[in-house]
């Protein structure tokens, strides 16, 4: 029987060494657990940089904490006994190691808390399940803000953000706390279209060191068929890595971040984008030393405000907000369908064969690097998918599966509510739905694009012309009810009945050519083959 009485499980998103589950028990006093299970690597088909990120992340954290005095059992995917899902490697570290406890930080998804939360049940040692405070709102705190209020306005949360960290906050001189910069919020700063000449300095790039070259030749054999390229891997795998990928943003890159937010550029993913997401969501990151670096730019002169409120923004703002919003509505989000869209995702969203410009960059960088902006992902894929009609589980599963910074209580906020309206406008009060003319203005895509983003219908139009228009005619009765978007009807109505069917008949024809995705992607394809595997 081991000396070690605590079994502390720390999951692949868990990888601070400041994380709750750590902080307790004594290093001589624990087990630490960690645990590379097929389950969590197949429910859906994540990219395999995803894969290999994550399992590269938690090998490099683990020997940290073997460094760092800790016993750490470490599970790997080809060990001939892995029991492929978290609660079967539990029980099997149970059996080795007899804990008379387990210490466990909450999980970031609701289908692993799920799990977590019959441990108790299962297992014959106490469980404790700690709160994962490396985020600034609890789900207690998100959900009394959540409850006096008819709207979940994110700005509103933002605010309440800002004043309880005291971040871009500053005493006027009377005794009150008074934003930074003399307002809130600069989005209105944050929109230019892209120039010729912005040049955006590099994204730091990280060679393959020996563990991740280990592990991408695992990906490699075991993931073979699932989306994506595996060799142009180069994502931060330590906190040191990600800290030379965050001291370059904040060096080169913060200045433009706000004003060219927005702004898309042909063949580029990275923009002025900190390109920090893999490495927060795994933990390699925290969001406040970040946020605080920020700050700190800001306030040494070197970072304009747009820029600086801009990121601190998406931080402690949209972050946070859209982690609430996951736990408040979880699991119901999930199946929700509002506008009740039904057209399977086409083909293209894993081959990135598509005349469409615009769609087949962002789906090349997706396939390149498990990467797209934020632009990218809400006007341009998030754009297609409302519009189109795409079930919303296709979406998601596309969503959850391409990104390698993708968790579902990240995800899946942004996709149900934030680009499909499937949740019925809880998140936003109007559906994000755009013509080719957006796109247009904020990028550099329809110059040399085989469709005429001026033309409205026909063959040769750009199929977003019509799709909007398509899109608004068939969710008519409810959209027209909606006073941020009702007035458009007007326009509508005034085109007339010929110019209407000619809108009408060019978007049918567009959708009704599009090759639907074949099986062997997403959900479906795992479980099936899950089922098949016995
Ligand atoms: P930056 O542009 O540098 O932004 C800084 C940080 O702000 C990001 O690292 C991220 O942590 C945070 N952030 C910005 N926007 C959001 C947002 N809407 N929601 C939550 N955090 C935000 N982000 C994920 O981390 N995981 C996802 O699975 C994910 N899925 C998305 C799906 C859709 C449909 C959309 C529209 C957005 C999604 N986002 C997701 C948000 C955003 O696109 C990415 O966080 C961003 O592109 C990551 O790149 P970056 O680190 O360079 O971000
Ligand atoms: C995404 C992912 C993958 C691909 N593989 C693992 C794994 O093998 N072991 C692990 O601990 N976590 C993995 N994850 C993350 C989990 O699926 C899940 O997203 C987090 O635990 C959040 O609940
Ligand atoms: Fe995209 Fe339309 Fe522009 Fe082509 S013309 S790049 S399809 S917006």
């Amino acid at each position: 029987m081991s000396d070690h009485r605590v079994l502390v499980p720390i999951l692949g998103d868990q990888l601070s060494h400041s994380i709750s589950s750590l902080q307790e028990p004594s290093k001589t006093g624990a087990v630490v657990l960690m645990m590379e299970v097929w389950d969590e690597a197949t429910y859906v088909k994540h990219h395999k940089q995803k894969i290999a990120l994550l399992f590269s992340a938690m090998r490099h954290f683990a020997e940290e904490l073997r460094a760092d005095g800790w016993v750490v059992d470490y599970v790997t995917l080809d060990d001939p006994a892995n029991a492929h899902s978290f609660t079967g490697e539990v029980a099997r570290a149970v059996e080795r190691h007899t804990p008379s406890a387990i210490h466990v930080t909450e999980a970031g998804e609701w289908r692993v808390q799920q799990a977590i939360e019959e441990w108790a049940d299962t297992f014959a040692c106490e469980v404790e399940i700690l709160p994962d405070t490396r985020f600034i709102c609890d789900h207690a705190t998100f959900r009394q803000w959540a409850e006096d209020r008819k709207a979940l306005t994110m700005e509103h949360f933002y605010r309440e953000m800002r004043r309880r960290t005291g971040l871009l906050m500053h005493d006027d001189g009377k005794g009150n706390l008074r934003p930074k910069g003399g307002d809130w919020n600069f989005d209105k700063d944050n929109r230019e279209p892209p120039k010729g000449d912005m040049n955006p300095p590099p994204v730091p790039k990280f060679e393959p060191d020996a563990i991740t070259l280990e592990v991408m030749e695992l990906v490699a054999e075991r993931f073979g068929d699932h989306f994506g390229d595996l060799e142009s891997f180069r994502w931060p795998v330590t906190r040191a890595d990600a800290l030379v990928a965050a001291d370059a943003f904040f060096a080169q890159r913060i200045k433009k971040f706000g004003p060219y937010q927005d702004a898309m550029v042909h063949g580029s993913d990275d923009l002025y984008h900190s390109m920090l997401s893999t490495s927060l969501n795994c933990g390699l990151l925290l969001p406040v030393e970040l946020c605080d670096r920020a700050e700190a730019a800001y306030d040494a002169g070197a970072a304009p405000i747009n820029s600086v409120e801009g990121f601190i923004r998406q931080i402690i703002g949209w972050r946070e907000y859209v982690r609430g919003f996951y736990w408040l509505h979880m699991p119901g989000l999930e199946s929700d369908n509002e506008l009740g869209a039904t057209r399977p995702l086409p083909e293209f969203f894993w081959t990135g064969e598509t005349d469409m410009r615009c769609l087949a960059d962002c789906i090349r960088s997706t396939r390149e690097d498990a990467h797209a902006h934020h632009i990218q992902r809400l006007m341009v894929l998030g754009n297609f998918c409302l519009i189109a009609g795409i079930h919303p589980q296709a979406v998601q599963d596309w969503y959850l599966a391409v990104y390698a910074d993708a968790y579902q209580w990240v995800e899946l906020p942004n996709v149900s509510g934030m680009i499909l309206y499937a949740d019925g406008g809880k998140l936003a009060t109007k559906p994000y739905a755009a013509s080719g003319n957006y796109i247009n203005k904020m990028s550099d895509y329809c110059k040399e694009c085989r469709y005429k983003v001026a033309q409205k219908t026909g063959e040769d139009a750009c199929p977003f012309n019509p799709l909007y228009w398509h899109f608004m005619e068939t969710h008519r009765d409810r959209l027209s009810q909606n006073h941020r978007i009702g007035r458009i009807y007007a326009t509508w109505d005034r085109m007339g009945d010929a110019k209407k069917r000619d809108y009408l008949d060019s978007a049918e024809a567009f959708l009704n050519a599009l090759e639907p995705a074949r099986p062997g992607w997403a959900r479906e394809a795992a479980k099936a083959e899950k089922e098949a595997a016995g």
